[in-house]
């Protein structure tokens, strides 16, 4: 299938300078290139367009810059909906993680019962109510089941965009005392670093792939580079130690281009700043090419 790859600069969803450079980091380390060479059609959309926070009101604490991402990501969803109608995979690049809900937005509607991989050191489960620090990329798997401020939730003029029983989470080693709460009410599959370490990755996976594959017709993945460990992606925002390696996280995304179930994706939360030479988005060009179908023999 050909892909399309969308930007989305976006740093307005957390406190971190630099994210908002992810795309570029991405596309510099030989993205386009590296899925032509696997023998794939890929075309560039480039980014959508996010204000700096400078020229723009933060508005309230406990939802920093609400208008703004709700803006922003109403255009992603767009652009990603156009995409899916054009039947091409739609690839797109972060930025923080409040862009998932504009991502996930444009995908959604396309799908009767769309099935969610959350791959994230976090649950970003948070709404305004919940959440300690007011920022965004800490709400959009929240956002996208339904919870959380009417604007965020209703991106796209619909909601909720998957419902629970379609969603896992793999990687979790920081939640939140509301996120636990939501978890825990709603029923969410977490894989969390326990399962990881007692079950082992492979185990894990076919476990998450037999959920999100069962009675959907379509699968997102949500790829927080923070899921990995510090130690193999060390250019993110909000680092937390004892995370997935650099060779579980092969392994990962190699099962989930074997089951054949993705049908769109993000990797986000990329942050050249903070990084070592660039070594966060090789990681993730790495990972993408596992994604679709790299082999080594
Ligand atoms: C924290 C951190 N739970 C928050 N979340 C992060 O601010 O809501 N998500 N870093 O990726
Ligand atoms: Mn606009
Ligand atoms: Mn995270
Ligand atoms: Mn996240």
């Amino acid at each position: 299938q050909p892909i399309s790859v969308i930007g989305m600069p976006m740093d307005l969803g957390q406190g971190r300078r630099g994210v908002d450079m992810g795309p570029s980091a991405i596309r510099y380390a030989k993205l386009q290139s590296t899925l032509e060479a696997l023998g794939f059609d890929v075309e560039d959309l480039g980014n959508i367009e996010v204000p700096s926070p400078e020229s723009i009101d933060i508005g309230e604490n406990h939802l920093k810059f609400l208008s703004a991402i709700c803006d922003v990501n109403e255009h992603l969803a767009k652009a990603v909906s156009n995409v899916v109608e054009r039947k091409r995979f739609p690839l797109v690049l972060g930025g923080d993680h409040s862009m998932a809900i504009g991502t996930i937005a444009g995908v959604a509607k396309h799908y009767e019962n769309l099935g969610l991989i959350w791959y994230d050191a976090h649950g970003d489960l948070n709404t305004g109510d919940t959440s300690p620090s007011g920022n965004i990329h800490g709400m959009p798997l929240a956002a996208s089941l339904g919870f959380g401020h009417p604007s965020l939730v209703n991106i796209g003029n619909y909601s909720p965009k998957v419902k629970p029983g379609n969603v896992v989470l793999i990687g979790i080693r920081e939640l939140d005392k509301g996120e636990q709460e939501i978890a825990r009410e709603i029923g969410l599959k977490v894989f969390t670093m326990h399962e990881v370490d007692r079950l082992g990755l492979a185990r894990v996976m076919e476990e998450a792939l037999s959920i999100v594959g069962t009675g959907t017709d379509g699968v997102h993945l949500s790829l927080d580079l923070d899921g990995l460990d510090p130690k193999d992606a060390p250019g993110v925002g909000t680092p937390v130690a004892g995370g997935i390696t650099y060779r579980e996280s092969h392994l990962a995304l190699e099962m989930m281009s074997e089951s054949k179930l993705i049908t769109s994706a993000e990797f986000v939360e990329v942050n050249p700043i903070l990084d070592r030479e660039n070594m966060t988005a090789e990681v993730a060009v790495a990972l993408i090419s596992s994604l679709f179908g790299k082999k080594i023999l």
